[in-house]
């Protein structure tokens, strides 16, 4: 039987370099963990938390979690995909949004899915981009290549393309369009299926707790007002706060001020609304956690 590593710390794996490794470090930082400098080693100890960073490729994330070399990680959902491994998702984290489309050149005469019958198409994602086809049942041609993909057509390596989307800058300026969406992919925090000691999982459910209110908070402004007390059921009814505003009496007469949070996407309609209703010296300011 495997031994449960629970005299070692909870091993966390993340991408050294690339599109993922900031926003990764940020949020574990914003859940209270401090690390001394992740720069220059590939394994990084946490200065108050028992966890330690393992920091690689972001492709050998979802195997080494598979194999319980780290028990969680941070990583693409399109690379867990791709990779068709064991693990379990813990939680969807909202940055590296990004899309796998299959592309064509603009003026081609591949228009749909159909189209692609019999044609080459090159992509790093062999196996999403297979079994989208399957399903279809359209046969395709792969061409699997680690990188520049987007220039194969035009180089007649392949007819089309399958590769990931997020502005649609990269298959503009290369003369493509967009024909299908194969897989919406957004960063994901992944666990190891191997057997993990008590102490990690409380340790991994405390981190996805901090996760949670992090979240929250990074999607909420904390707002506060002045407005004559007769205003305050209108105001009430504009502000879509989590409880009850807090409302306190101002030394002016028949004034209060205001204090709630609101959902940052609807912070602009709210601030409209409320000054209409006859709030003033609105005050917005960020939250840098929250536990509801
Ligand atoms: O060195 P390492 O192997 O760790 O890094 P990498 O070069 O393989 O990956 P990296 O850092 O480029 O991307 C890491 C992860 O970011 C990906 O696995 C996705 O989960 C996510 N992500 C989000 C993206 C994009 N958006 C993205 N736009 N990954 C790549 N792209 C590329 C895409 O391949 C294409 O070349 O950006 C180009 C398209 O971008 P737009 O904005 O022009 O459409
Ligand atoms: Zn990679």
């Amino acid at each position: 039987m495997r031994t449960l590593n629970s005299d070692t710390s909870l091993r966390i794996a993340v991408q050294k370099s690339g599109r993922l490794t900031d926003k990764t470090l940020n949020l574990l930082e914003g859940i209270g963990m401090r690390f001394d400098d992740y720069k220059r080693s590939m394994l990084v100890k946490c200065r108050n938390f028992d966890v330690e960073l393992l920091l690689i490729r972001d492709d050998d994330i979802p195997e080494y979690v598979e194999d319980g070399v780290c028990d969680i990680g941070f990583v693409g959902g399109n690379v867990t995909a791709e990779d068709q491994v064991n693990v379990t998702v813990l939680k969807g984290l909202d940055y590296g949004v990004c899309r796998l489309s299959i592309a064509a050149p603009k003026n081609g005469s591949i228009k749909k899915v159909k189209d692609f019958d019999g044609k080459k198409i090159a992509t790093s994602y062999p196996n999403l981009t297979r079994s989208f086809f399957e399903k279809h049942e359209v046969s395709v041609d792969l061409i699997t290549l680690s990188g520049a993909v987007e220039i194969a057509p035009r180089l007649e390596v392949s007819d089309a393309i399958s590769d990931l989307v997020s502005s649609g800058n990269t298959l503009k300026a290369n003369g493509l369009v967009e024909i299908a969406t194969i897989y919406e992919s957004e960063t994901e925090l992944i666990q190891t299926n191997k057997p993990l000691s008590e102490g990690k999982k409380k340790l991994i459910e405390k981190i996805l707790l901090r996760i949670e209110g992090y979240q929250k908070a990074e999607r909420s402004r904390y707002i506060m007002m002045n407005a004559p007390e007769e205003a305050i059921p209108k105001i009430r009814n504009i502000i879509p706060s989590l409880k009850s505003p807090t409302i306190v009496p101002l030394a002016d007469d028949g004034m209060v001020a205001i204090h709630t949070v609101v959902p940052i996407a609807k912070f602009w309609q709210v601030m409209e609304q409320l000054k209409e209703a006859g709030a003033s010296g609105i005050v917005m300011l960020p939250i840098e956690s929250m536990i509801v």
